[in-house]
């Protein structure tokens, strides 16, 4: 199996599985990946996504060994099979917390990117890798690095391929926070758990807006906000948020949709 799959208490883990290659990527892999999200989405109880990587690597991107003989046409046609999981991760009406749990490279930084909150243990390292093998940074890498840590940063990360550690990574607004190894997985099931008890319909509505700020004006965003806030407002969520404030008790979210 080439990833796992648990269904815990609110939310799924999903966890990339081929350790040996420090969950270096396979088209097989990233179809599992599609399915598990679409499963994950379909399903009523489940609020929330946590992405991890067994071993010691997080993902190294591309199975390289996979891509020896490959034309270019190969290499595109691969991309295409790859970009929907990007695409799907930033869409998927429920929130995805990333641990990365080791060195992310090359593709596999860019699929911990893609995800809403990103954690990292403090051994872990991002590296854009492509400039290593003569490529680009791919799966949104040239979208997400520019917008995360500014354009000074972006190109130097893509062009020298350094790794960065997690700590860098944090303080330059690349992830959310990096914390000990020991804590790593503690940490990102409280902050998984903590999403999936909030008001879900709420939290997508959040990603619709966010993703979408960067190809908006001021004004474009304004009219976007108007309108996702007033789907946000029909929620049960809302009310019950509303009700919890006023009787000064904590909001039992429900998650559901007007
Ligand atoms: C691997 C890999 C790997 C295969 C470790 N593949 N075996 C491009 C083209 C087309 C479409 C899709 O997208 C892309 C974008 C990409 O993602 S291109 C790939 C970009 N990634 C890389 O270039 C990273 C390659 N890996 C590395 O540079 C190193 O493994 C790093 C620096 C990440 C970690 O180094 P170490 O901690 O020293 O580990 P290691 O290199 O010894 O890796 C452990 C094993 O995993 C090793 O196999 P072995 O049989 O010797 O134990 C590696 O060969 C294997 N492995 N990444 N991407």
């Amino acid at each position: 199996m080439t990833i796992l799959v648990e269904t815990g208490s609110g939310y799924r883990v999903i966890t990339l599985n081929r350790p040996e290659r420090l969950n270096a990527l396979t088209v097989d892999m990233a179809e599992a990946l599609m399915a598990a999200l679409a499963e994950a989405e379909g399903d009523k109880t489940c609020r929330a996504v946590l992405l991890t990587g067994a071993g010691r690597g997080f993902c190294t991107g591309q199975d390289l060994t996979a891509i020896v003989d490959a034309s270019a046409d190969a290499i595109s046609d691969l991309l295409d099979r790859y970009n929907p999981l990007i695409s799907r991760l930033r869409a998927l009406r429920l929130p995805v917390v990333c641990a990365v749990n080791g060195v992310a490279a090359g593709a596999g930084a860019n699929l911990a990117l893609a995800c809403d909150i990103v954690l990292a243990a403090n051994s872990a390292s991002f590296v854009q890798a492509f400039a290593r093998i003569g490529l680009i940074p791919d799966c949104g890498g040239t979208w997400f690095l520019p917008r995360l840590v500014g354009g000074a940063r972006a190109r130097a990360l893509a062009m020298l391929a350094d790794p960065l550690p997690a700590e860098t990574a944090a303080q330059w607004g690349l992830i959310w926070q990096a914390v000990p190894d020991d804590r790593l997985m503690q940490e990102a099931h409280g902050l998984t758990a903590r999403l999936a008890a909030g008001p879900t319909a709420a939290l997508a509505l959040v990603k619709q807006a966010l993703e979408a700020s960067a190809g908006n004006d001021l004004d474009g965003q304004l009219d976007l906000e108007r309108d996702l806030q007033a789907e946000a407002a029909a929620t049960p969520d809302h009310a019950e948020g509303l009700r919890a404030f006023l009787e000064k008790r904590r909001p039992a979210f429900g998650g559901g949709r007007s």
